[in-house]
């Protein structure tokens, strides 16, 4: 039940680097928290703090009926779970999956007689419980479930519905992380040309990381593109364009001595496009490929 403070109880199961800090931003707020984790010398420091520990995965899911996990992988979660009682459970996964992880999950749950709603942490750790951090997280499954938790789920990080289907979140989650590891990519690469330069790594960051806020809003061009099914008007760097910078690209890679590996994949599929006849197009097109 609610505290006095009308705070619901949470258990928290997992206590890797993200379970601690999603705990004790429950805790800070007031809620009573209760935690497991497979090794129980970290659950010491959250009881320090005020939380109750738990012998037992079981014991910490039939403490409370907000249940949140947090561990490695799916197959963990499975693990753990394997010797509790579900029944009239509410569960909140946070343990990074598949969509199809997600969606078998939520329909194990559902034969278990729990509810499960799936969430995707566009967060690090230190970023948890921290007002205005930037960080969120994603979450899918039922609506009703994530309202009637809503207040509870906002505590650690901005918490954002995208979708009824339970692998919403997941999709979500691994299409901005696989943004983000292209971003990763260029950026290496960048570096990489300006290794052996006489070039402050430093100073270029801020150049660098200006140029990538600068080009970020190309993503809403892009779902304009998509929307509209038109790859042609207003466009101001087309295809073919593009092409002919990216073999100035691989060329400078050649001089400054640095790998093309991280390049060529994408180039040689822009080139491909190309010569399908998609010349005078923007670069969006580039998704109709990779998805077919
Ligand atoms: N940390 C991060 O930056 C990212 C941010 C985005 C979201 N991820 C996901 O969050 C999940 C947990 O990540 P984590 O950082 O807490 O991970 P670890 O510190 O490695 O802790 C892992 C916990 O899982 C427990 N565990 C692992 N395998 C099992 C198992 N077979 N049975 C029971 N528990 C298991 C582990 O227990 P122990 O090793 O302490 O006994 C930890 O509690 C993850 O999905 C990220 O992708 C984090």
């Amino acid at each position: 039940t609610d505290n006095a403070f009308g705070k619901p109880p949470v258990s928290v199961l997992g206590l890797g680097a993200m379970g601690t800090a999603l705990a004790r931003a429950w805790l800070a707020a007031g809620h009573e928290v209760t935690v497991w984790n497979r090794t129980p010398a970290r659950t010491e420091p959250l009881a320090a703090a005020g939380a109750r520990v738990a012998a037992t995965a079981a014991g910490a899911v039939a403490a409370n009926e907000l249940v949140v996990l947090c561990l490695l992988d799916d197959a963990s979660v499975g693990e753990v779970l394997a010797d509790a009682d579900l029944t009239g459970k509410d569960l909140v996964n946070l343990t990074t999956g598949t969509p199809g992880d997600a969606r078998a999950r939520a329909e194990w749950a559902r034969r278990r007689g729990a509810r499960l709603l799936d969430g995707g942490i566009m967060a690090v750790p230190p970023m948890i419980g921290v007002p205005d951090s930037g960080g969120y997280v994603l979450y899918s499954g039922p609506r009703a479930l994530f309202d009637t938790h809503r207040d509870t789920l906002a505590v650690p990080s901005g918490a954002r519905y995208v979708g009824e289907d339970p692998g919403f979140a997941a999709l979500h989650d691994v299409a901005l992380l696989s943004a983000m590891t292209g971003m990763f990519a260029g950026v290496h690469h960048a570096f990489a040309l300006i290794r052996k330069e006489d070039i402050a790594p430093g100073k270029f960051a801020g150049l660098l990381a200006d140029w990538l806020v600068a080009m970020a809003p190309m993503a809403h061009t892009t779902a304009e593109r998509l929307e509209s099914g038109d790859r042609t008007t207003g466009v101001v760097s087309n295809l073919a364009m593009m092409v002919t910078g990216n073999a100035t690209l691989l060329r400078t890679a050649d001089e400054q001595g640095v790998s093309t590996e991280l390049l060529t994949p994408y180039t040689e599929l822009m080139a491909r496009h190309l010569e399908d006849g998609h010349g005078e197009e923007d670069g969006s097109g580039m998704v109709d490929l990779l998805a077919r």
